[in-house]
């Protein structure tokens, strides 16, 4: 099938028969999982049109924008500070890596064993399936998980990669070198872009994230209310299409989103009964289109109420102060406010466990659902200290390793609703 965006993915030099096969699955699964949906707010129709356009209209933005002299920075993780690269006047984008369709393609390059996130941007990119990819001038990698580091290394023969030195503890001395490394970040981004990075363009863009971040922030308490008002699935969404939109545009659309939601919830009305089983998801993050587990879990008589994730609370949290006027202030900032992310790849990594903790009380929450992805260490052996506390808490959890595929949909199905059962 032909459509008007042949042209540029070819210029792209993607695949188009492979592309055409993912946009495929894409769109049936978008229809099974989230068009099925009864009862979504008006406002979701504008994530339908972003999904539906995501490899069209907005790569024919990126186009448009590097015509006018703009470089497009992708990124794999929410440690590469965005508001570096928005000052250079460049576009951020995160890379897509939920789906499976690359898998062959990578596993030529990678141990079979290895985490399906990773496997699915190296596939992405050595398919020629992914046109944001295609669209970098930069990509930035990051030295958070051994299987990132290494796949880093190979991606590097075929894209123009930069990695950042992510520490791996959160003493003086880390954030010291977290410094150095955000302000060989800044360099590196000043190189590319050929601009300057001044402190009035920092400020703007620490503003420009940070509202993203807050309106975010209404959504997930507006979405606690009960009876819960919108799926966890559309939620995730949201945070899901974060990564890709124009941040101005989504923090528009999005507020208005919540305004629609806010007056659901003044009329007490929710998306499920008001004595829906609700569970929170805590572990990896679910890149686009990796939405199985909470369509199965929605699928199984609970709803889910907040994501503890890099897509979802643990990147829109903490907002960067906002009060500096230099650029060492801001950059400082940005320092603490980035060292703060609890992400499993640290030692000790208390504060996880407290936000885990606190997160699912305030969100009264019947129980959690772990989820890791197979082969991702940090995650799956952190479960452990997770349950733990979560237990001390007194609130269950059920750990659970998956993939992108579907082979085990059922065998996770009957596990989910054991659980979902045993709350009851
Ligand atoms: S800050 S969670 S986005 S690193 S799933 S590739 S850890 S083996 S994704 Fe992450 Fe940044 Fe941390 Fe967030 Fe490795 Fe695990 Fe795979 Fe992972």
């Amino acid at each position: 099938m032909t459509t008007k965006y042949d042209e540029m993915w070819e210029k792209l030099n993607l695949d188009l028969k492979a592309h055409e096969g993912l946009l495929e699955v894409l769109g049936k699964f978008y229809g099974d999982i989230y068009l099925s949906q009864e009862g979504r707010l008006k406002g979701m129709g504008y994530l339908n049109f972003v999904l539906s356009e995501v490899h069209g209209l907005r790569i024919q933005e990126l186009q448009e924008a590097k015509a006018r002299g703009r470089k497009v920075v992708g990124t794999f993780c929410i440690f590469v500070p965005e508001e570096i690269v928005l000052a250079a006047d460049a576009v951020c984008v995160g890379l897509c890596a939920g789906a499976e369709i690359g898998r062959e393609a990578a596993e030529k390059f990678l141990p079979r064993n290895t985490c399906a996130l990773i496997k699915s941007f190296v596939g992405f990119k050595m398919a020629r399936l992914c046109p944001f990819m295609e669209s970098c001038d930069l990509v930035v990698g990051e030295t958070t998980c051994d299987g990132k580091k290494k796949a880093y290394e190979i991606f590097a023969d075929y894209a123009p990669i930069y990695v950042m030195e992510i520490p791996q503890m959160k003493n003086v001395c880390d954030r010291d070198l977290w410094k150095v490394e955000v302000e060989r970040f800044r360099q590196k981004i000043e190189e590319v872009t050929g601009k300057t990075i001044t402190a009035a363009k920092l400020k703007e863009a620490i503003r420009l994230v940070n509202d993203r971040r807050r309106v975010l922030q209404r959504l997930n308490q507006l979405r606690a209310a009960v009876p819960t008002p919108i799926s966890g699935r559309d939620v995730l969404l949201v945070n899901q299409i974060s990564f890709y939109d124009d941040p101005a545009r989504f923090t528009t659309k999005i507020s208005e989103l919540c305004d629609e939601l806010e007056r659901r919830v003044e009329k007490g009305e929710g998306i499920v009964p008001q004595n829906t089983l609700r569970l929170m998801l805590s572990g990896c993050p679910m890149a686009v289109p990796n939405w199985k587990l909470p369509y199965l879990i929605e699928s199984s008589g609970a709803v889910v109420v907040g994501e503890e994730s890099c897509i979802g609370t643990r990147n829109i949290r903490d907002l960067v102060d906002e009060s500096g006027e230099t650029l060492e202030e801001m950059l400082d900032a940005l320092v603490d406010r980035y060292m703060r992310i609890d992400c499993a790849c640290f030692t000790p990594n208390r504060e996880r466990l407290e936000n885990v903790v606190n997160m699912a009380r305030n969100l009264e929450v019947d129980g959690v659902i772990h989820y890791s992805l197979n082969f991702c260490q940090p995650y799956a052996i952190e479960a452990f200290k997770v349950g733990k506390t979560l237990e001390e808490a007194g609130i269950p959890m059920l750990s659970i390793e998956t993939d992108y595929s579907m082979e085990d949909v059922e065998q996770l199905k009957t596990r989910v609703e054991a659980f979902v059962e045993m709350l009851r």
